[in-house]
């Protein structure tokens, strides 16, 4: 298997996949072939590893112990906290708040921050190119305190219409809560451009960052926005973990979003008082042993380095679209000129589960339909799409053996 999977001119791909031991795995008779990385990437060892190191050596809860092992959890934890306070370039570790994932970051926000300052009339902008994730918490709390959501469109590549976010923006603009890269398109949006543009009406930008963190440098201080959201599975790292950065003088302000054990100082029956940052924010045993793996995810792409990482996978993004254009009756949908890693695509007269199926039975794994983005769909007219998603460990064979299989497709479907 030497040859064909080290086509990449960057990296010893062969190597990096060694760290991978589901790669080693077969579907429907066939090596596994995964191309389904925006919705979850593949974990390395040093992961899997952290995993099992915490559960057999020093499996307790945190922060609260004084014990030995509550001491060694609790600094392990917290050594996840100051990796992610770099990985994204924050300005304290008092700003990183451990959350479930990218939804329940931007839940948060929604609930303190939105239903604290969010009054009738006023405005929240989003764009139609957003994860649910990202449109229903806004939708939820417009409906409850009577505000509008305004909604930036989507030209024909699928680009935001910036000139149209621009005539939105004015004094009743409170939020604008925008996706990063979009994960049915891959566009890359210019954020820190429109972060700019919103703070200058005096509205907060929250960035939803759940495909952006694994592909694209992320410094919160340098893009100035006031809260960002990603989640540690997109990025090799643990299910079940999310980080929430938010400008401290912001997260000081707001109110709790969850009540219970760890975010109080003192509680007597008639108060509560809180405890401070990020812990305000922690309630409860926290997902422990998922945070400390979390670590080992960031190690892992900062000892690749994000910028090679990016070549391969643009090369991956290019070759792919390339390849994919000589299919007959395939269209791709999204061409934005920024774009990271995905694409997306229909083939006439196929319906988009249907060449999943197909592709599963060759050992596949793309995801098909509405990727959680169903107004996007319905801006492109169509029910959905095939999407492929490039990880650091695909390769231009597996690109080839796709466009074999597509080709079956078309064969079998029209
Ligand atoms: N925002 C974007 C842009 C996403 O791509 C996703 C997940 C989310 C938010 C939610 O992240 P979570 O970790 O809280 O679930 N996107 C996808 C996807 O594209 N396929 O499966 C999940």
């Amino acid at each position: 298997m030497n040859s064909p999977l080290t086509k990449s001119k960057f990296l010893d791909i062969n190597v990096i996949r060694q760290e991978f031991p589901i790669l080693n795995r077969e579907v429907k008779g066939r090596p596994l072939i995964y191309l389904d990385n925006a919705a979850t990437t593949q974990k390395p060892q040093q992961v899997l590893d952290a995993l099992t190191h915490y559960y057999t050596n020093y499996n307790a809860n945190i922060h609260r112990g004084i014990h030995t092992l509550a001491e060694e959890a609790t600094a392990a934890f917290e050594h996840t906290r100051d990796a992610v306070k770099s990985f994204i370039g924050a300005g304290s570790r008092e700003e990183i708040i451990f959350t479930r994932g990218t939804t329940e970051g931007i839940n948060l926000v929604a609930y303190s921050w939105g239903r604290k300052n969010i009054q009738a009339n006023d405005e929240i902008i989003i764009s139609n190119m957003e994860h649910h994730s990202n449109i229903v918490p806004w939708q939820l709390l417009c409906e409850e305190k009577g505000a509008i959501l305004k909604v930036i469109p989507i030209n024909e590549n699928g680009e935001l219409v910036l000139d149209e976010y621009n005539k939105m923006l004015g004094p009743k603009t409170k939020l604008v809560s925008i996706v990063h890269v979009s994960n049915a398109l891959g566009t890359v949006n210019p954020v820190k451009q429109m972060i700019a543009d919103a703070h200058a009406v005096g509205a907060l930008f929250m960035v939803d960052g759940a495909q952006s963190a694994v592909h694209l440098d992320i410094n919160v201080t340098d893009l100035d926005c006031d809260f960002f959201a990603f989640s540690a599975h997109k990025l090799y790292g643990p299910t079940g973990v999310g980080v929430l950065y938010g400008k401290k003088a912001l997260l000081e302000v707001m109110p709790p979003f969850q009540a219970g054990g760890e975010m109080i100082k003192e509680v007597t029956m008639q108060k509560t008082t809180f405890n401070d940052l990020p812990y305000k924010f922690e309630a409860g045993t926290p997902n422990i042993a998922d945070v400390i793996a979390f670590k080992s995810a960031i190690h892992f792409v900062q000892s690749i380095g994000k910028e090679k990482i990016r070549r391969h996978e643009r090369d991956l993004m290019d070759y792919g679209q390339q390849e994919l254009e000589k299919i007959p009756g395939l269209r791709i949908i999204g061409k934005a000129k920024e774009k990271v890693s995905v694409i997306s695509f229909v083939i006439e007269n196929a319906h988009p589960q249907d060449i999943g199926i197909l592709l599963d039975n060759r050992g596949i794994a793309v995801r098909t339909g509405h990727h959680c983005a169903q107004p996007l769909m319905d801006h492109f007219c169509i029910p959905g799409t095939a999407r492929v998603s490039f990880a650091i460990y695909n390769t231009r064979y597996e690109i080839d053996e796709l466009v074999k299989g597509l080709l079956r497709v078309v064969k079998i479907l029209s």
